[in-house]
């Protein structure tokens, strides 16, 4: 079962993507998403001229063997790049794996824990009222949990807005965009978003919030104090998560459960956020952080910590992603809960799947792998398009956490 080609695909259906396509001397074909939003091409540069020559000939069942040989052998280890890309290689080859053996990717990986997979849908508005009634449309439409995002009175941009009707994109076209973000507006606001949704729609629906790296470990704790009553299933991301240890401080002041690790590429990057019970859920993915292999190491660990997957699924993840990340939810013991931001309807045509959801759960389907193809023909009519994340400042210009 020699690799005998590696293919990188880049394409633009609505959004880039970067796909890694590697095929076996038995003509058995299998994928990777390798998208790294505002840096795909890294990526791809470093998968078509770095990792590609050394995987034709390489036996495709050795995946973990092949994840050692690309973390290890590279020396220059982590690090966003890197472990993308050797994301794609190993999702690519648990795809392989699967097909070869008729069978869908979760059984592989030890079958099914659950019937299905719990998502959280995406709830956004620039006023309070818009923010209550998306709540409540996606409440309406089946999802059991929803995390709400609102504008800021006083602030132009806030994460998570969407600029039109279309739902929520983070990335945009050409250079990045400047944005303006205030602390002090943003802390005032928030727990009123929670108090009204709340009183509207009572306390069975589970409601999460993003702060996306925005405030400093005391701060935090304020907002995550504040928020109690009103019993968030998670507050994301409170801090940017370099310091590890800075979560002591948000645990010390609050019972608000937190989830960090959407931008983690390794288990070093939560090794002591896990094993000091410092956040319940890990928000680690398989696109970028190491592929399904690695992804399983961290869930183990995170296992024995009580703590619980929460995996990141936005839409710069592409339909190959979220396949993978459903084959891990199902089998993983201690799932806690994963992200769902519809895809394009270009972007499902380009990669018809397998997955399916329904009324706020998700199944990655009985197709023999992964269960997602990629229609390279149809992909080849959406060229790459340069976009960037916005970036953030506060009021006198400094540049602040995005
Ligand atoms: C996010 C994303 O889904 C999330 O929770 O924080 O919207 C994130 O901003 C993007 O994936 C960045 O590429
Ligand atoms: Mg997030």
């Amino acid at each position: 079962m020699r690799i005998v080609d590696a293919q990188v695909i880049v394409c633009s259906p609505g959004r880039n993507f970067v796909t890694l396509k590697l095929v076996t001397e038995d003509g058995v074909h299998g994928l990777g998403d390798a998208t790294l939003n505002g840096r795909e091409l890294a990526v791809a540069s470093y998968l078509r001229d770095h990792v590609a020559p050394l995987l034709i000939g390489r036996d495709a069942r050795r995946i973990e063997d092949t994840w050692q040989y690309l973390y290890k052998g590279a020396y220059w280890r982590r690090g966003p790049v890197t472990m993308t890309a050797i994301g794609a290689v190993d999702t690519a080859l648990w795809d392989i794996l699967g097909k070869v053996a008729n069978l869908p990717v979760y059984q592989l990986l030890g079958g099914a824990s659950r019937e299905a997979v719990t998502v959280y849908a995406h709830a956004n508005g620039r006023t309070l009222d818009d923010t209550v009634a998306a709540v409540g449309r996606q409440a309406e439409a089946g999802y059991t949990a929803v995390r709400a995002q609102c504008g800021v009175p006083g602030l132009e941009h806030a994460y998570g807005i969407a600029t039109n009707d279309a739902p929520y994109e983070p990335a945009e076209k050409g250079l990045p965009p400047e944005t303006v973000w205030s602390t002090e507006r943003y802390l005032d606001f928030v727990p009123s978003v929670f108090d009204r949704l709340r009183r509207e729609l009572g306390f069975d629906l589970l409601l999460l919030h993003d702060v996306h790296h925005r405030l400093t470990p005391i701060e935090a704790g304020r907002l995550g104090r504040a928020l109690e009553p009103h019993a968030l299933f998670w507050m994301e991301d409170p801090v940017p998560a370099e310091h590890q240890e800075a979560y002591r401080i948000i645990r010390q002041h609050t019972t608000t459960p937190i989830a960090a690790g959407e931008v983690f590429n390794s288990i070093f990057d939560c090794q002591l956020l896990i094993q000091e019970g410092l956040i319940d859920y890990i928000r680690a993915t398989v696109a970028h952080a190491g592929g399904i292999s690695h992804l399983r190491r961290i869930a183990g660990l995170a296992e024995l910590h009580h703590v619980r997957t929460g995996a990141h699924g936005a839409t710069d993840l592409s339909p190959i992603a979220m396949a993978a990340a459903l084959h891990f939810d199902l089998s993983v013991h201690n799932f806690g809960i994963q992200e769902h931001m519809p895809h394009t309807a270009d972007t499902d045509r380009v990669f018809p799947h397998a997955y399916r959801f329904e009324r706020g759960f998700m199944h990655p389907g009985e197709a023999p792998g992964l269960g997602v193809e990629i229609d390279q023909g149809l992909a080849a009519t959406f060229p790459y398009d340069r976009a960037y994340l916005p970036v953030a400042r506060r009021g006198d210009g400094t540049l602040h956490s995005w």
